[in-house]
């Protein structure tokens, strides 16, 4: 058993007193590229990473949930009857805010009882590698078993989003719930957003001797406020301008026309989208023909047009790349939602320390707080672990 399994049963015990019935976990995830394109219904190719959210439960008789976390002193309780999106707050709204949206999923066609539940991870938070939809995925399958709702995976994926859409307020996608969910083993999850169709594709990082490298720039955002809104809305308008459902039926040889049709900054929002939906099926053409080694200018090209376009790097964020990639790494871009988090980068084995001297001597330089810098692997998706 690994140790923060261990420590979330033993968790479970401290804070309610006997043990738990059951324990789930799920992982954050890394977005190898395709970016801003999930709320487009276009695609992207996250995978699941070797950070997981534990999830411990309990059932209990009284209709009451309950549930305490390894990083908040709090305890939060709501009763399955007074359970809604707006009476829930703070970080227990992604646990109970998948209860609440389960049920409204299932239309209440569910064995409700409440719980006991305890939480803990080792994904780390505001790094960009979605510890809220580690969160919620591990939540959504324990609940899955607990309520007999029978949903499968894709459904659970879309249960975690309207809880994060609602009970959170951040209108975002479907692609981290997904990764977490869907993730396996050193494969990455290539998925259309408009069918929810996905395919697991193996990355073959190790065989070609490359790491994935993370460099968390401390810098902390919120989807919830803010530009992650504004540039969904401006994806909108540009769809709206070119009168389609949504920028999936936009293709790059439809640009030259979208010019004319909007002012600039909402053509260079489009423009990401459109650029970033083709190099998601170029970088999987690329894998499967050429390896992982040939993908290194895609992922460039993606920070490139979210620096330029879709304007959501930071400095820190641009400063991470650029470092890594002249000290060897083969591509490097942001990933995630934009404003702060983390840059990967796909770096030969035998450059990865070098790449962190790097990366930590630029940050220094600039006066920047030193960032987090580690190697990611493909693993596998929510699970029960007992
Ligand atoms: C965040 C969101 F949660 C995702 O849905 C996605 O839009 C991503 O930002 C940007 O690609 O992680």
């Amino acid at each position: 058993m690994s140790d923060l399994r261990d420590e979330t049963l033993i968790g479970f015990e401290d804070r309610y007193g006997g043990r738990a019935d059951s324990l789930w976990s799920a992982p954050g995830r890394v977005n190898l590229i395709g970016e801003h394109t999930d709320y487009n219904e276009g695609f992207v190719f996250p995978f699941a990473i070797d950070r997981r959210t534990y999830a411990a439960l309990r059932p209990r008789t009284d209709g009451v949930m309950r549930v305490m976390t390894s990083f908040a002193d709090d305890s939060v309780e709501v009763s399955l009857e007074d359970l809604g999106p707006d009476v829930l707050s703070g970080w227990s709204a992604y646990p109970l805010g998948v209860a609440w949206a389960l049920r409204e999923f299932t239309n209440g066609r569910t064995h409700e009882v409440g719980f006991d539940l305890y939480i803990d991870s080792d994904v780390p938070v505001g790094a960009g590698l979605s510890s809220s939809a580690a969160i919620e995925s591990a939540v959504a399958i324990a609940l899955d078993d607990l309520w007999d709702a029978g949903l499968d995976r894709r459904s659970l994926a879309r249960v975690g989003q309207l809880a994060e859409n609602r009970a959170v307020g951040a209108p975002t996608g479907i692609m981290d719930q997904s990764a977490s969910l869907l993730g396996q083993k050193d494969q990455g999850v290539f998925l259309d957003c408009r069918s929810l169709d996905a395919e697991i594709i193996p990355l073959g990082f190790e065989a070609a001797g490359l790491a994935l490298m993370i460099m968390d720039t401390g810098v902390s955002h919120s989807h919830a406020t803010g530009g992650y809104r504004a540039r969904r809305e401006s994806c909108e308008a540009g769809a709206k301008a070119l009168e389609v459902v949504s920028l999936r039926d936009v293709s790059v040889a439809d640009l030259p026309r979208a010019r004319d049709l909007m002012d600039d900054e909402t053509f260079r929002r489009v423009r990401h989208v459109v650029t970033e939906n083709q190099r998601v099926l170029d970088t999987v053409r690329t894998l499967h023909e050429q390896g992982p080694t040939a993908i290194g200018d895609l992922l460039d090209a993606s920070h490139r047009s979210m620096r330029d376009d879709f304007e959501i790097s930071v400095p820190e964020l641009d400063l991470a790349v650029e470092a890594a990639l002249n000290a060897g790494a083969i591509g490097a871009r942001m990933t995630g939602g934009g404003f702060g988090g983390a840059a990967i980068a796909l770096t030969p084995i035998d450059l990865v320390s070098r790449v962190e001297f790097a990366v930590d001597g630029a940050f220094a330089e600039h006066g920047y707080a030193a960032p987090g810098t580690f190697t990611v692997a493909a693993s596998q998706g929510a699970q029960r672990e007992h």
